[in-house]
């Protein structure tokens, strides 16, 4: 009979598990010093998987860094809702970019402290898919080539959000956005176009590049935490739900954060120097269905008829993530 260790408290997560555990190894949310980088009374919707996001990862680079952190942030949902002006709800050194150069505007600062002997402050960038892999692709891929001394964090909403809900080269296929086609024989994103960002970054060649979800956020911590630890150029590709452009319940955010990884549709992982050194494995291998079906932009698929052949290439997209990362457990 095999054996199996009995878990009382799922330890890890913000919830009872983070008492079970000794002061120095909760999360950094869970510390009642905590800097609340993004703080309360900001306009993103209710659910929004780009503020929670951010939050963590934020406040725990804040942490990581003994507070010595400047951002630079793209335009987009994260600056419009956290900054209308004259208000702020960020409580760092914050600065506006433009929406396509966050990550030259990053390296500027990173040069700025260098000649000023500030080797403790520490630089990030952050902007939406759209910021990152259409508009802002340019100054990344500089920024990553010169292996300037910035973390940049992408949170991978799979379209452009702020404007409406536009389609971006990192939108998946199939996806309704509201600059695909609404009706005809292929609703949708079409298949086989678009950027993997996350493996752009390592084929850079860059000291850290990882990926997170919203749905594991003691993972996220820490992997701020580990790009921290690096000098030159990091990439942070977090999968954050839009419950306004995705179509999903407001308390489905997680969940939907969670299906995707356990789906292998979104792999998580970490790179370092151009090789995928650690991986998050899948428990319970699920059928991209259960991702697709609490979330309209996907509703096409499923009604007036399930569009089988096109769930079907989804789904293959799912098992070929999970066979080139290893994603299952058993394969471990
Ligand atoms: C040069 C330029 N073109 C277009 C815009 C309008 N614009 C502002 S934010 C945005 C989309 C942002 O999308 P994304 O980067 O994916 O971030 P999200 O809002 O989804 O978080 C666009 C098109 C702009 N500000 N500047
Ligand atoms: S539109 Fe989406 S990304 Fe923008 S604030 Fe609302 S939930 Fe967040």
């Amino acid at each position: 009979m095999s054996f199996q260790p009995i878990k009382f408290y799922q330890t890890g997560t913000h919830t009872v598990g983070n008492r079970l555990l000794p002061p120095e190894t909760r999360s950094v949310q869970a510390n009642m010093r905590r800097t609340n980088s993004l703080n309360s009374g900001h306009r993103a919707c209710q659910g929004c998987g780009e503020a929670l996001g951010a939050r963590y990862a934020i406040d725990a680079a804040m942490h990581a860094t003994n507070n010595q952190l400047i951002a630079a942030n793209a335009t987009g949902c994260l600056e419009v809702f956290s900054t209308p002006y004259p208000e702020t709800s960020w409580q760092i050194p914050w600065i506006h970019s433009l929406f396509g150069n966050a990550a030259a505007v990053a390296t500027g600062i990173a040069a700025a402290m260098k000649v000023k002997g500030n080797h403790d402050v520490r630089v990030i960038a952050q902007g939406g898919d759209g910021g990152t892999s259409d508009i802002g692709f340019g100054c990344l891929s500089g920024m990553f080539e010169r292996n300037d001394d910035v973390l940049y964090i992408c949170y991978d909403n799979e379209a452009y959000m702020n404007t409406g809900v536009q389609r971006s080269s990192a939108t998946p296929p199939a996806a309704r956005t509201a600059t695909t086609a609404a009706v005809g024989d292929a609703p949708g994103n079409v298949f086989g176009q678009g950027k993997n960002l996350p493996a752009i970054a390592i084929a850079h060649g860059i000291p850290y590049v990882a990926t997170a979800t919203v749905s594991e956020l003691r993972d996220l911590e820490a992997k701020v935490r580990r790009a921290m630890e690096f000098r030159g150029a990091r990439y942070l590709h977090i999968f954050v739900p839009c419950p306004l452009g995705w179509g999903h319940e407001p308390g489905d955010t997680v969940r939907i954060a969670r299906l995707a990884k356990e789906t292998g549709l979104f792999p998580v992982f970490e790179a370092e120097h151009g090789e995928v050194v650690s991986v998050s494995r899948i428990r319970r291998p699920t059928p991209v269905e259960e991702y697709l079906k609490p979330q309209r932009r996907f509703a096409h698929l499923f009604s007036p008829a399930p569009r089988v052949e096109v769930i079907a290439a989804i789904q293959a997209i799912a098992d070929r993530n999970i066979r080139k990362f290893g994603l299952l457990e058993e394969a471990a």
